[in-house]
């Protein structure tokens, strides 16, 4: 059990000016406790209730607890104590829940990872958070996640532990089921925990930003930001013992976590269902059977859920009150379906790793819910649209989004040359996003100047594709874009310039790609030949133009038949 509280924010990351901090507290913003007793105080009011649910596993609040307080009791016996980074890549099962509340309760910080990470993204985001220990799954899709865990321990130093859901535990390793038993005498060891919690001010998690890298940035968030954010949408999305949550998104995702999510739901005393799978027939059963009323998907799921909906019109899907969509941009056709075709409230979520998060209230008019991504949450938000100039644009025009406010970071950790870009001398973070302020001071975002392919709510780095893409033979020079698509929204595109030593092919960058061990949902779909790459009169590469492009290139092979530039 670690001794005593510890860590203020790491000198690693910029912290708010005292005088916010001040104004945050004497708010009420930042209530000076840490997740892990608002949780087991959320649990104290009502033990035997069903708090999480995953398959045929139902844990009462006082299980949950249990569990997690036993998880963190024994981390800390390996030595795991606060302030270390724990690196979580799970798919969605309730060890997930309760190895997160487990951290949160010792004080050591979760890492959410993604289970589509691979060794590029996962040993980056283990180095770079000099994390302690890596959970994950046996085997996954076919993947052997712990075999790629022992290697990531094995060559990044201070990385040690390596947690394993499932009954295959290789040597070495320490299985979910052993680590996440009910504490043996949870009353004393509730009482250790409770003694010896964290700082509010301390990391209680290091969100991956949009658009990780092999050489991630790492939001960290305090407990008293994150609590505040997670109540506070909790209010708004009138969640309560009556909340049923649906989360069929990854949990590794902050929206799925935190936007009320699940965290927002266990602290308003309502009830957790996990499903594995966004697909409609999976989430529509979990809907029917545990009477969910809330859920949050992204538009790419909405709109597989609307089409199904239409054709098998006998769920009984009374039960939902709430759908938030979010991550990606939702269409205001899509979005005036849901009310008639999924028969509950549509609610806009534009959210970000890095803080700020909009919602269209529940009450707000369909104009608002059908053609905004909503308004900041907190009244001490502040936001400012941006022209090229840095000067505020005039209202209602598009400009860079820029925000800062009391759950907002004012940095990166550990990442001084991307805070330069990133974020302004006197705090504000540079979202990258464009936006304009529409109906009742809600933003429309109407695009971005950051450089990323948001496929589906996944964002994928346009440099890091162009870097591989590089390595690929007869490739001269790269540019990747997003193009657009029906069903995801957008999906990569990569222009090549060959060098003149052969062809150059898609199938050759994506086996560079997945040899180097990158993600697949970040390798190209499209591959483009040019005999140059447009610029720009300052001389960057012109991806407005690739973007024209690509529409161009693909509208053509819906007429003709084949695009001009592809390889057949
Ligand atoms: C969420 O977080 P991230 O960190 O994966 O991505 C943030 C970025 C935003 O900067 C924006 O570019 C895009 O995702 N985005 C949207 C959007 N919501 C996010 N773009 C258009 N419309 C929207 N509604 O994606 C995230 C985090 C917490 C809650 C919800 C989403």
């Amino acid at each position: 059990m670690p001794e005593q509280a510890v860590t203020p924010s790491p000198p690693d990351v910029v912290a708010w000016p005292a005088d916010a901090a001040a104004r945050y507290v004497a708010s009420g913003y930042w209530e000076g406790r840490s997740m892990g007793s608002h949780l087991a105080e959320a649990a104290r009011r009502s033990p035997d209730s069903v708090w999480l649910v995953d398959g045929p596993t139902r844990l009462s609040r006082r299980e949950l607890m249990a569990r997690a307080d036993g998880a963190a009791a024994r981390m800390a016996a390996l030595g795991i104590g606060a302030g270390d980074r724990v690196v979580v890549q799970l798919p969605n099962c309730w060890e997930h829940v309760v190895v997160t509340v487990a951290c949160f309760r010792l004080g050591a910080v979760p890492v959410w990872a993604l289970t589509q990470h691979r060794h590029h993204e996962l040993s980056g985001v283990v180095a770079h958070a000099r994390a302690k220990a890596l959970v994950v799954p046996g085997t996954l899709k076919d993947f052997d996640h712990q075999a790629m865990a022992h290697e990531i321990v094995a060559a990044v130093p201070g990385a040690e532990h390596v947690f394993v859901a499932g009954d295959d535990v290789a040597p070495g390793g320490l299985g979910l089921r052993e680590l996440c038993a009910p504490a043996e005498d949870p009353g004393a060891t509730a009482a250790l925990l409770e003694e010896a919690a964290p700082d509010a001010a301390a990391v209680a998690t290091f969100l991956l930003s949009g658009g990780t890298t092999g050489l991630p940035k790492l939001v960290a968030r305090t407990h008293d930001d994150f609590a505040y954010m997670i109540k506070r949408a909790a209010a708004l999305c009138r969640f309560g013992p009556d909340t049923v949550y649906l989360a069929v998104l990854p949990l590794g995702h902050g929206f799925t976590n935190a936007g009320p999510g699940v965290l927002g739901t266990l602290l308003s005393g309502g009830r957790v269902v996990i499903a594995d799978s966004p697909a409609p027939e999976v989430a529509f059963a979990a809907i029917e059977r545990e009477r969910v009323t809330a859920t949050s998907v992204v538009p790419a799921v909405v709109m597989r859920w609307l089409a199904h909906r239409e054709e098998n019109p006998d769920a009984d899907l009374a039960s939902l009150r709430l759908v938030q969509v979010g991550a990606a941009r939702l269409t205001p056709e899509a979005a005036r379906r849901v009310k008639p075709v999924l028969g509950c409230t549509l609610q806009q979520v534009f959210g970000m790793a890095e803080g700020l998060l909009c919602l269209t209230r529940l009450d707000d008019p369909d104009e608002v819910v059908h053609h905004t991504q909503g308004r900041p949450i907190s009244p001490d938000d502040e936001i400012r649209i941006v022209g090229e100039d840095g000067e505020p644009v005039a209202p209602g025009e598009p400009g860079v989004l820029l925000a800062r406010g009391p759950y907002t970071a004012r940095s990166y950790y550990d990442s001084p040359a991307t805070d330069a870009r990133s974020f302004t001398e006197d705090g504000w973070y540079r979202t990258g996003d464009i936006v304009r302020r529409g109906p009742g001071g809600n933003l429309v975002v109407t695009g971005r100047e950051k450089d990323v392919v948001n496929r589906g709510g996944e964002k994928i780095n346009a440099e890091e594709v162009e870097a591989f893409a590089l390595r690929a033979r007869g490739v001269a020079h790269a540019a990747a874009v997003a193009m657009p698509d029906a069903e995801l929204g957008e999906r990569v595109c990569l222009f090549v310039v060959p060098d003149g030593t052969g062809r150059v092919d898609l199938a050759d960058v994506r086996a560079v790609m997945l040899a180097a061990g990158v993600a697949s949902f970040k390798l190209p779909e499209r591959l483009f030949t040019l005999p140059s790459l447009p610029m720009t009169p300052i001389g960057k590469v012109d991806k407005k133009a690739l973007r024209a492009d690509a529409v161009r290139r693909i509208e053509t092979e819906r007429v003709n038949g084949h695009a001009d530039g592809e390889q057949p």
